[in-house]
């Protein structure tokens, strides 16, 4: 593996749509205290099936602490998933693992961006970030993939989400925030997409959904279903704190035009809940100082958009909710070719995220 001083656009890489063919994805065992209840126990089996969801589409890498190998292995016992020993400091490989890019010639290499924990020492999630920065290393080192590190600029995997025909979607609630990159204006860090991702346009939606942990991560709220074509977090009720943030964010879609010129067609995916979690749930997590806050009172941010595309499949949250049949019904109208796996995704939520967070996809190169 070597670090490399070029761009991804320099030398002729960009990343591909999320349906584009993956090799495989990659995802962390949940494990610590202070996120996970009950010592991760409800979430490991809430990943597990995850997994299996995803394995019956393409192989699975699963990554586990050392304390955790063995239960992990146990747990997820199908042909198509291997587990590797890798310290990490929780399990959102969408934001710590590398983000791969393709020249569409064979060759695969990955971007590592710098990661601060969803905002550093001014509302990050967690003190000590320093095992998670270091996730995306790993998986480009094992997978022996050359690295593009783009030190000192932060930014997570799901705060963007790509056409791979040039156009990018993201929030100015993450990007702009001053606990990402304040040395850095919307222009330069539209420079540092353009050349690591190899895109054109960049369309800001203002905000990512209401109290989402991650200051408005973009693949909680909207994402590419095909180019021209997005899925967008909807509520048509004025009292839901979300309310807003949809109207603001149709408003920028309806008179975007993408890379290639085209107007957004534009899918409502209802908003599940509210949802909130349960005192029981909430007694379960040990907390840290500094620890996210669990308490009964708290919206959490569920959504149907939080989604993977695997190889022929859609593998999606459901919260049972009466939703849960609408939100399948949307997913199957927008991917007619894939198949529609809806997967328990509460515990998931419960520790702040779904099963886009929890997962990476490798392109095939
Ligand atoms: O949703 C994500 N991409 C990450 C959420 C982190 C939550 C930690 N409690």
């Amino acid at each position: 593996m070597t670090t490399l001083t070029t761009t991804p656009r320099t030398d002729g890489y960009f990343m591909p749509a999320e349906w584009a063919r993956h090799s495989q994805t990659w995802m962390v065992w949940p494990q610590r205290p202070d996120n996970w209840r009950d010592n991760g126990a409800p979430a490991q089996a809430a990943f597990a099936e995850v997994a299996r969801a995803i394995a019956h589409f393409e192989p699975v890498t699963v990554c586990a602490t050392a304390e955790q190998f063995l239960a992990a292995r146990a747990a997820l016992d199908h042909p198509r998933i291997r587990v590797v020993e890798m310290s990490t400091d929780d399990a959102w490989v969408r934001d710590t693992g590398p983000t791969f890019v393709i020249d569409g010639k064979g060759g695969l290499r990955g971007v590592d961006w710098t990661f601060n924990a969803w905002g550093g020492l001014e509302g990050g999630l967690y003190a000590d970030w320093r095992r998670d920065d270091q996730v995306a290393l790993k998986i480009l080192e094992i997978e022996r993939c050359d690295r593009y590190r783009t030190e000192g600029f932060v930014l997570e995997g799901g705060s963007i989400h790509v056409d791979g025909e040039g156009t990018l979607i993201t929030t100015e609630e993450c990007l702009l925030n001053r606990n990402r990159n304040p040395q850095l204006s919307r222009e330069q860090i539209e420079n540092v997409l353009r050349e690591h991702l190899a895109v054109d346009t960049v369309i800001w939606l203002p905000h990512g959904l209401y109290n989402d942990e991650t200051d408005g991560h973009v693949d909680n709220f909207c994402c590419f279903v095909r180019p021209g074509e997005v899925l967008l977090a909807w509520t048509d009720d004025a009292a839901n704190p979300n309310y807003e943030r949809c109207q603001a964010a149709m408003a920028v879609l309806r008179s975007a035009r993408d890379a290639r010129g085209r107007p957004m067609k534009v899918h409502r995916m209802p908003i599940p809940g509210p949802l909130h979690a349960t005192a029981a749930e909430c007694a379960g997590v040990a907390p840290l100082v500094g620890s996210q806050p669990r308490d009964p009172s708290i919206r959490l941010a569920g959504s149907y958009v939080n989604f993977l595309i695997v190889n022929g499949g859609i593998v999606a949250p459901a919260f049972d909710d009466p939703l849960d049949a609408e939100a399948e019904r949307i997913l199957r109208e927008c991917f007619p070719e894939h198949e529609v796996v809806m997967v328990p995704g509460r515990e998931i939520l419960l520790g702040g995220g779904n099963i886009h967070c929890i997962t990476q996809q490798q392109p095939a190169p």
